[in-house]
C-alpha cells in the first residue's frame, strides 16, 4: 500500500526539486545564504556587539525601553514566490512523514529507515538553506521554519538526523565558510550524499563550551593542523562524514605571546585518524545517531581552518543563534500533533454520561495547550523573520524560543496524555515516543538552564553600558553634579510612579489593536518594572551579580513571559487588523495569556529584591549544600528507622 503513496511522492518530490532548479534560472526572490550573506553586512556593526544601538526587543527590555522595530507589527519576511514555494512543498513534506516514513519503526531499529533517508535526500531535505546553485533549495530561515515544522510534527528522530546535520552540522560552512570551503563541501552535503556533524561537547564540557580540550597544532611547515581529542554525544556523529570540529590552538597575541583559542575546522572522516564509536542507547529520537567522535593525529589542511584562528567560540554561538528557532519550529509542529490527539480522544471519549471535552478540567487543559502552541509559533516565526531582514541580533530571542518550545512542547504532551489517560500511556498510542523525544530538546543546543543564565547576564551587560556614564560620574560626584542629578531626578520620580500605580510604561498603543490594549497595557507596566529591576540590580550588586543564578533565573523568566507577550499581542493585532477569519480567537489565547503571563512577571521581578525570597534563596543553597554533602535527603525517616 505504502509502496504505491511512496511512488506518487517521489514523483511530486522530483517536480519540487526540478522546480527549485528553474527558479534559480528564473532569478527567483528566494533568499540563497550567499544572497543573505550580503544582506547581513548591511547591518550597522554596532548591533552586533551589543553596544547601545541594538534592535533587539529583549535587550532592551533590560533598561526598559520598548524597541519596537523586531517585533511590532508582527513581523513577516517572505515574498509572494517565496510563499508560493514552500506552499508547494508543504503537502509532499506531509505525504511523506505520513505515507512514507514510520516513525514507530525508526525508535524501534534505532535508525531512520534506509529507505525515508533515500526518499528525504530526494526531496532535498538534507540541504534545504544551502544556496540552488549549490544543489540546495535555497529556502530562507521562514522558509525553512514553515517546512521543518510537518517534520517535528510526526518524528522529532528524523528532525533531529535532519537539523544535526544542517542546523549545525555544516552551518559553520553555510555561514562562515570560503566560496572555496562552500564549493568544495557544501553540493555533497546539500544532496545527502555526505551527512554532516557539529563537534563541540567533550567528556569535561558541555555546558562551560570554551572549556574544550581537543587541540591542533599547526604543523612546522604550516601546510597542516594535528588535531587530537575526543568528542562525546555528537549527533550524526557515527554517520557523518563532514564534521565541523572546535579545537584549542595555540594563538599568538599581538604582544607576542601565546594564547590557547578556540578554532573551528572543517574535517572529513576520509582524512584518516578518524573513527567513531557505536550507536548511543537513548532514551529518546532513538532515530537519530548519537554517538562518541575521536580524533587521532588527523592531518587538517590549513584550508579547512573555518573562519581565523581563535574565532572558534564566536562561530560556535553563531552556529547555535542561527539554529535554535529551528527548534522552536519544529515544537510548534510537534505541539499541534498532540493537541490533534488529545481532541480526537476528548471528542469521543463518555464518561460520566458526557463526553470528556465537555468538563472544565478538561477545557482548561485544552485552553492551555492551545495558547502554548500559540506562543511558540509567534516567537519562532518572529525570530526566522528577523534573521531574514538581516538583523544580526537575535541572539536573546533565539535562546528564549527555545527555552520556551521545549519547555511548552513537554507540557502539552505530557498533558495530551493525561487526556488520554491510560490509553495515552501505552506504546501504540505514539505519545510515549514523543515524550521520551522530548526530553532532550531541554537539555541539548545549550541546556535550559544556562540558555536563562545566558539570557539575564547578557542583558545585564547591556543595563550596565547604560549605567557606565552614571558609574563614571560617582567616581568623581562634585564635577558631575548635572550629570548625577539628572539621573537621580528620573530614577525617583519612575519607582516613585511605579509605586503609585501611574501608567509610566512604554506605550505600545500606536503598534496594536484595541482589542489587545489590556494586554498591551500589562506589557507596557512589565517593560517598565523590569527595566526598574534591572537597573536596580546593576546598582546594588555590580558584577557580583554574575555569581547570583537564583536571581539570575527569575530575571530571564520575566524576559520570556515579556517577550512572549509581546509576540501574541503582536500576533494577534496583526490577525485582528487583516480581519483574519479567527482572529477573535487568536485575540482570547493572547489576553488569556497575557493576564496569566502578567502575574507571574510581577512574581518574578517582586521576588529579586523581596526579604523573604531572598532568605529563601540563601536557605535552598545551603540546603543544596547539604544535600551534596550527606550524598543523598537531608532528613530522617518519620517512622525513626
Ligand atoms: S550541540 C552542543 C550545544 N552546546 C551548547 O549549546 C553549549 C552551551 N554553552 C554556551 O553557549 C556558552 O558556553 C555560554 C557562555 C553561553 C555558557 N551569542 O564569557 P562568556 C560571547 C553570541 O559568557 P562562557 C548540541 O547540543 C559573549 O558575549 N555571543 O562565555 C546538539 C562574550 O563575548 P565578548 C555569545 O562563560 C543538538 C564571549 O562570547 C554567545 O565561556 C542537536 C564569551 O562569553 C552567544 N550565544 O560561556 C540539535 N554566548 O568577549 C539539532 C557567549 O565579546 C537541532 N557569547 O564579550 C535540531 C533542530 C530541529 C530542527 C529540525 C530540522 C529539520
Amino acid at each position: 500500500m505504502w509502496k504505491v503513496a511512496e511512488k506518487s511522492y517521489r514523483l511530486t518530490a522530483r517536480s519540487l526539486v526540478s522546480l527549485s532548479r528553474s527558479s534559480l534560472r528564473n532569478k527567483s526572490a528566494t533568499v540563497s545564504a550567499i544572497e543573505y550573506e550580503k544582506k547581513e553586512t548591511t547591518v550597522p556593526k554596532a548591533e552586533a556587539n551589543g553596544s547601545v544601538e541594538s534592535k533587539s526587543f529583549v535587550m532592551n527590555l533590560f533598561r526598559g525601553g520598548l524597541v519596537p522595530d523586531q517585533v511590532l507589527p508582527y513581523p513577516k519576511v517572505i515574498t509572494q514566490e517565496q510563499a508560493e514555494f514552500i506552499q508547494a512543498m508543504l503537502d509532499p513534506m506531509e505525504k511523506f512523514m505520513v505515507e512514507v516514513n514510520d516513525a514507530a519503526k525508526n525508535d524501534e531499529i534505532a535508525k531512520v529507515e534506509d529507505h525515508t533517508m533515500e526518499g528525504l535526500k530526494e526531496m532535498g531535505a538534507f540541504g534545504l538553506q544551502v544556496p540552488i546553485e549549490l544543489n540546495g533549495l535555497g529556502l530562507s530561515n521562514t522558509q525553512y521554519a514553515r517546512l521543518v515544522e510537518i517534520v517535528g510534527r510526526h518524528d522529532l528522530g528524523v528532525g533531529i538526523a535532519l537539523g544535526a546535520h544542517q542546523s549545525i552540522g555544516f552551518k559553520g560552512i553555510l555561514l562562515e565558510g570560503s566560496k572555496e570551503q562552500k564549493t568544495k563541501y557544501l553540493p555533497s552535503l546539500a544532496t545527502g550524499e555526505n551527512i554532516a556533524a557539529f563537534c563541540l561537547t567533550e567528556p569535561a564540557s558541555g555546558s562551560d563550551a570554551a572549556s574544550i580540550q581537543t587541540k591542533a597544532v599547526k604543523s612546522s611547515c604550516g601546510n597542516y593542523y594535528m588535531l587530537n581529542g575526543s568528542k562525546i554525544w555528537i549527533s550524526n556523529g557515527g554517520i557523518a562524514e563532514i564534521f565541523t570540529v572546535f579545537a584549542k590552538t595555540p594563538v599568538t597575541q599581538p604582544d607576542g605571546t601565546t594564547k590557547e583559542k578556540i578554532s573551528a575546522f572543517i574535517v572529513e572522516r576520509a582524512f584518516g585518524g578518524v573513527s567513531s564509536g557505536p550507536p548511543e542507547n537513548k532514551m529518546g529520537i532513538k532515530a537519530s545517531n548519537t554517538a562518541e567522535v575521536y580524533f587521532e593525529d588527523v592531518k587538517v589542511p590549513v584550508e579547512n581552518l573555518l573562519g581565523k584562528e581563535g574565532e572558534g567560540f564566536k562561530i560556535a554561538m553563531h552556529i547555535l543563534n542561527n539554529g535554535r528557532f529551528g527548534m522552536a519550529a519544529a515544537l510548534s509542529g510537534n505541539m499541534k500533533a498532540m493537541i490533534e490527539k488529545a481532541a480526537d480522544h476528548a471528542m469521543n471519549r463518555v464518561q460520566f454520561g458526557s463526553k470528556i471535552h465537555t468538563y472544565g478540567a478538561i477545557q482548561e487543559k485544552f485552553a492551555k495547550m492551545s495558547m502554548l502552541q500559540y506562543v511558540t509559533e509567534s516567537m519562532a516565526f518572529i525570530v526566522c523573520a528577523n534573521m531574514d531582514a538581516g538583523y544580526k541580533d537575535f541572539q536573546l530571542e533565539a535562546a528564549i524560543s527555545k527555552v520556551f518550545a521545549s519547555e511548552a512542547a513537554w507540557q502539552v504532551t505530557d498533558e495530551c496524555i493525561q487526556i488520554l489517560g491510560g490509553m495515552g500511556y501505552m506504546k501504540d498510542c505514539g505519545a510515549e515516543r514523543v515524550l521520551r523525544d522530548l526530553r532532550i530538546f531541554r537539555i541539548f543546543e545549550g541546556t535550559n538552564d544556562i540558555l536563562r543564565l545566558f539570557v539575564a547576564l547578557t542583558g545585564m551587560q547591556y543595563t550596565g553600558k547604560f549605567l557606565q556614564p552614571v558609574s563614571n560620574a560617582m567616581k568623581s560626584p562634585l564635577t558631575n553634579i548635572p550629570t548625577l542629578a539628572s539621573f537621580f531626578k528620573t530614577y525617583a520620580s519612575k519607582r516613585i510612579g511605579s509605586k503609585l500605580g501611574w501608567d509610566l510604561g512604554p506605550s505600545m498603543s500606536e503598534h496594536i489593536h484595541p482589542d489587545v490594549s489590556s494586554s498591551a497595557k500589562l506589557a507596557s507596566k512589565a517593560i517598565m518594572q523590569f527595566g526598574l529591576a534591572a537597573e536596580d540590580i546593576a546598582i546594588k550588586y555590580g558584577k557580583k551579580f554574575i555569581d547570583m543564578q537564583f536571581l539570575q533565573n527569575r530575571l530571564a523568566n520575566s524576559a520570556i513571559d515579556i517577550f512572549a507577550m509581546v509576540a501574541v499581542i503582536s500576533r494577534a493585532s496583526t490577525s485582528l487588523n487583516n480581519n483574519e477569519e479567527n482572529a477573535k480567537l487568536e485575540t482570547t489565547l493572547c489576553n488569556v495569556w497575557c493576564n496569566d503571563a502578567a502575574k507571574r512577571v510581577q512574581e518574578n521581578l517582586t521576588s529579586l529584591s523581596d526579604k523573604t525570597s531572598l532568605q529563601d534563596f540563601k536557605a535552598m543553597a545551603d540546603l543544596s549544600n547539604m544535600v551534596i554533602e550527606k550524598q543523598g535527603v537531608v532528613q530522617n525517616h518519620p517512622l525513626g528507622f
